[in-house]
């Protein structure tokens, strides 16, 4: 049916290896292996982000306030655009909200937050002495390990100095007379720029719905994506978490393990599979350290730049006795984390495979959850993989707990927050603490709280009025100069963000190089090159089985956001297009 239906150009997505990330697969490295960790991240934040730090930033800004490359972002898509920037000998500086380094992991210090990508995976690949030196001690690291990794890059490669913290962007426009983008800052600084990066990262732009009370809260109440790095102490505390994403996946747990009492409060349950964590072994790390190259290269060879340890199993989940799928679910549910989307090839293109896949996690829960009613009201009924998996530590078992219940806010909606707790349609509750998972503005919403203009005065927000528009998911048509590190039509979130901000970065500047050879002041997506782009990931996504559920990759989230499949599926084909685009002098780009 595929290959009958589809335009040429999906014949260039290998669907057959439509897989998700994968593990190790070496089982026999379970050791634990205690190991010297570098220093830990909070020590940088007290410096950098202290006020000397941020005095003698502002005065290295406005003593050179006109750059080759203006960076918005410190994470690592900003970390790596500011070093690869002065490699090529650019003028560049970055601006960055947060009072450090390290972006996502900055903000979110949620408790029991952890990567959901293999350390040995989720890490730069940029410098072999970097991932040599660098020792990963968990199979998922932590937040605070990669936040202490993200220090460290920091500090070897002396980024900082390049940086401005506690900085927030107000407004960024193209200045078309000079060809430069002017960038405005919330504390009146004013910056140049010929290039524009934006590095804000996908997931960055906290949702907090608009539930009416909240200011007359009297407890305490965060977004996990804005954590404070002082914590929260929910000892004693009646505690409730809104949201059942990755997030509230991951925090719940920690959180029924501190609090006298847990509310979770549950709209849509989540299908999540254990992430069976473990201690690096030695043997394993040194197995990937004899050849570090070779294995980021096979990595980048699969569709989501990672797992090609456990790559997916090419079959279908329809072609196989009940018995033998079975089989290969509980394998693939032992081995843990994502990778379990890889049991079968066709889990995310056929809705019979997919539910095959969803009826094994449902009948895991109702196997884990000892109350029937409970386990029935966390068993999801859409399609498994349609929002983002989430990977888990103890997150079923945890509603066995007796100081834990789950609510049905999708039954009986949240009508406003109270004094002294919040209330729904049908009951109030009692609250020392909210904690609200509530997710993000996906993909744009960074974007679109700064006022960026282009050509005429054009605010991006007007341009994307229709959903996100941009040709390779790098540049946008009418906003000339201006780069978007995994920006919305490029793999993303799809990908192992890391390894998908280094092929950005690495293709950015060297345009850039290729421009100022030729004395190019501008370089902007035609029209016609975007429109082709667009079309092109819609029919990449319609093809899955993505747009059949309300997920944060369709901006379905966020209310009045325009229903868009955001990010593109397939690295290895993104990759190639972008490097044939560059071969041919930046094919379907105006060069000025
Ligand atoms: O956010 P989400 P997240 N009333 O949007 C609920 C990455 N990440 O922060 O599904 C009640 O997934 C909402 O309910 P519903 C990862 O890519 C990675 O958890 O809309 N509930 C949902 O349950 C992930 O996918 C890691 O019905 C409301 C929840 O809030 C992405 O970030 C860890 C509500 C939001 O879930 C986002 O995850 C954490 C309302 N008004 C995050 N509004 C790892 O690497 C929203 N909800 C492991």
């Amino acid at each position: 049916m595929r290959d009958a239906t589809l335009p040429d150009r999906h014949t260039e997505l290998p669907l057959e290896q439509l897989v998700f990330p994968g593990e190790a697969r070496d089982p026999g490295s379970n050791s634990p292996s205690p190991r010297t960790r570098v220093p830990l991240p909070w020590r940088r934040g007290a410096t950098a982000g202290g006020r000397l730090g941020a005095t003698w930033q502002r005065a290295a800004m406005s003593a050179h306030g006109d750059f080759d490359v203006l960076v918005i972002g410190a994470g690592f898509g900003g970390m790596y655009m500011v070093h690869s920037a002065r490699q090529h000998g650019l003028r560049v500086h970055a601006l960055e909200a947060g009072g450090d380094v390290g972006g996502t992991w900055y903000w979110n210090r949620y408790p029991g937050a952890r990567c959901d990508v293999e350390s040995l995976e989720y890490s730069y690949g940029f410098s072999d002495d970097l991932q040599q030196d660098w020792v990963w001690t968990e199979r998922y690291a932590s937040q605070p390990e990669i936040l202490a990794y993200a220090d460290h890059v920091a500090t070897r490669f002396d980024l900082r100095r390049d940086i401005s913290f506690t900085t927030t962007v107000r407004s960024a426009t193209f200045d078309e007379e000079r060809s430069r983008w002017i960038v405005r800052t919330e504390a009146g600084e004013e910056l140049s720029g010929q290039f524009l990066v934006t590095a804000i990262g996908c997931l960055s732009a906290a949702n907090i719905p608009p539930f009416p009370g909240l200011e007359h809260f009297g407890g305490e109440w965060q977004h996990t994506g804005r954590w404070p790095a002082t914590g929260l102490d929910f000892s004693g505390k009646r505690v409730g978490v809104i949201g059942t994403g990755s997030s509230g996946v991951q925090s719940i747990p920690v959180i029924a393990g501190q609090a006298e009492k847990l509310f979770v409060f549950q709209r849509t349950p989540a299908y999540t599979v254990p992430a069976h964590n473990r201690a690096l072994s030695g043997e394993e790390e040194k197995a990937i350290k004899a050849d570090y190259p070779a294995f980021r290269a096979a990595n980048r060879l699969m569709i989501t730049a990672m797992g090609s340890r456990f790559p997916l199993n090419d079959v279908s989940a329809l072609a196989v006795s009940p018995d033998e799928r079975e089989r290969l679910f509980e394998e693939r549910w032992e081995r843990g984390g994502l990778g379990f989307m890889g049991s079968f090839n066709d889990l995310l293109i056929d809705a019979a495979a997919n539910e095959l896949a969803a009826a094994f996690v449902r009948n895991k829960i109702r196997t884990i959850v000892e109350d029937p009613d409970v386990a029935g009201r966390l068993c999801p009924t859409t399609t498994i993989g349609c929002k983002r998996l989430c990977v888990d530590t103890g997150y079923y078992a945890t509603f066995n707990r007796d100081n834990v219940e789950l609510v049905d806010v999708a039954a009986a909606p949240i009508t406003e927050i109270t004094a002294a707790g919040l209330r729904t349609t049908e009951r109030a509750f009692d609250l020392d603490c909210i904690v609200f998972a509530t997710g993000f503005d996906a993909m744009t919403g960074a974007l679109s709280r700064i006022d960026i203009r282009g050509r005429g005065g054009m605010p991006l927000t007007d341009a994307w009025a229709e959903g996100p528009r941009t040709y390779l998911g790098l540049g946008v048509a009418g906003f000339p100069n201006l780069f978007t590190i995994t920006g919305p039509g490029s793999p993303s979130v799809l990908a192992n963000m890391v390894v998908a901000v280094e092929q950005h970065v690495d293709w950015i500047t060297g345009c850039i190089e290729h421009l100022r050879t030729r004395g190019v002041r501008e370089i902007e997506p035609t029209a016609e090159a975007q429109d082709a782009w667009v079309t092109f990931v819609a029919d990449v996504a319609d093809f899955t089985l993505f747009p059949t559920c309300n997920s944060w990759y369709l901006g379905a989230n966020i209310e009045g956001k325009r229903r868009v499949f955001m990010p593109l599926l397939g690295f290895p084909e993104y990759v190639e297009q972008c490097e044939r685009v560059a071969a041919k002098g930046y094919e379907g780009f105006a060069l000025i």
